[in-house]
């Protein structure tokens, strides 16, 4: 019974006990994981469908992934950056021409990629535009997620995400998503970038207009702006393609990356940008101390050969068709809306009759396991190795909670 389910059991007592409680996890204790599906201390299975944030877009333990781990666990894991070490060129070089851009900054969580962008962005604005000191400003989108940090959530307009997290750090501008006019008048000669999510993730995956990247882009070139896409979330080959930004045929200025960079297994992010913008950094300027290291890299380069396939884009192409046809059919069963990309959805649930965090629960004593972003809202993002099967699955076991 879903009460069972639902008892808060011994292990997630223990769990709860010795830490804050800044989340509320789902009360299940998962022990092990192999593709698309995760087995929990009692060994029930459940198909994830969260993929933790999109960080496991290859799925759980990929062999691939987890071959490259071990063999570089058995040789060299940490040196600094003081030192170069025998993956770093590899894992630049691959990077950077996946990303079709010059030059890639190594770091380690999505975070210090975007904190990486907007300090560059300012830099660049300095040395290269010539806008005066201390008086840049970028441009941010509502219901933007970038991050945690005290900078990030400076412009966050999540209250639960910013209050009493000040004062906040200056220089930033908030203008609604999607809207190309409050975007140009928001723009000034002071602008040094515009920072975006393609699509936006914790918002409940909210697909802008098909002329907004495109208006963007060409904005950011007519006014000598940066354009930053934070693809932290939504790259990686979510979409049905490698960027979100490819959808539109946009090529921003500077993507950041994170979460599945790092196949599930190591905390790995990037900032991928051309010389005339990384270039501003010189040594000492910026770095981190496990940013590019060897276990990092050995696991990325990994990550960028399978995407280098187009087998995983592929797969979120198709089977996302395949998802996004079965959920639009609960239209009117339960769900009052669906949004999203490739393997990527955010479906509004009929707030009269559960929240998001309800059907969630629901889920988990259906075995299948996701998470709700706000209200009413639940976000779908399986492993890319999921199957038709399995995602059949998933919509089958969506439109029983959904009736009741
Ligand atoms: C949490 C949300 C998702 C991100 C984008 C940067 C970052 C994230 C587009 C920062 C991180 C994570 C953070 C995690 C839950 C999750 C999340 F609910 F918080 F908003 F996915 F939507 N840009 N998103 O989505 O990357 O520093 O975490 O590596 O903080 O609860 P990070």
């Amino acid at each position: 019974m879903i009460e069972d389910m639902l008892r808060t059991p011994a292990a997630v007592q223990d769990a709860e006990r010795h830490t804050a409680h800044n989340y509320h996890p789902l009360p299940v204790v998962i022990s092990a994981a192999e593709g698309a599906w995760l087995t929990d201390v009692d060994g029930r299975r459940y198909l994830d469908c969260l993929a933790g944030y999109s960080a496991l877009n290859f799925g759980h333990r990929h062999p691939a992934l987890i071959a490259a781990a071990h063999a570089q666990l058995d040789k060299l894991t940490l040196t600094s950056r003081a030192f170069i070490h025998d993956q770093f060129a590899d894992f630049c070089r691959e990077l950077a021409a996946l990303c079709g851009k010059e030059l890639v900054l190594p770091m380690n969580t999505g975070a210090e990629a975007v904190e990486t962008g907007i300090k560059v962005a300012r830099k660049w604005g300095y040395q290269v535009k010539g806008v005066p000191a201390d008086q840049a400003n970028i441009v941010v989108a509502e219901g933007n997620f970038h991050g945690r940090t005290t900078t990030i959530v400076s412009f966050s307009t999540d209250s639960d995400a910013r209050a009493d997290f000040g004062p906040y750090t200056p220089g930033f501008r908030i203008v609604p998503y999607g809207d190309l006019s409050a975007l140009a008048e928001a723009v000034d000669e002071h602008t040094v970038a515009v920072l975006l999510e393609p699509i936006q993730g914790e918002q409940g995956v909210v697909v802008p207009p098909a002329d907004y990247l495109p208006g963007v882009r060409r904005l950011c070139t007519e006014r000598n702006v940066l354009f930053i896409a934070d693809e932290i979330q939504s790259g990686l080959g979510r979409t049905g393609t490698t960027f979100a930004c490819d959808q539109d045929g946009v090529v921003p200025d500077m993507y950041l990356l994170g979460k599945a960079l790092g196949g599930g297994i190591v905390p790995v992010s990037a900032v991928a940008a051309d010389a005339d913008v990384l270039g501003v950094l010189k040594p000492g300027q910026h770095g981190s101390t496990f940013g590019g290291n060897p276990l990092a890299c050995a696991v990325a380069t990994e990550v960028v050969r399978l995407l280098a396939t187009g087998e995983f884009q592929r797969r979120s192409t198709e089977l996302g068709e395949r998802l996004h046809a079965g959920l639009r059919a609960l239209i009117g069963k339960g769900l009052v809306a669906v949004r999203g990309r490739g393997l990527w959805a955010g479906l509004d649930i009929d707030p009269a009759l559960m929240s998001g965090r309800d059907a969630c629960e629901r889920l988990m004593a259906r075995g299948v396991l996701a998470k709700d972003t706000h209200g009413s809202t639940i976000r779908l993002a399986p492993p890319l190795v999921i199957t038709a099967e399995e995602i059949d699955h998933a919509v089958a076991q969506l439109a029983a909670v959904l009736a009741g």
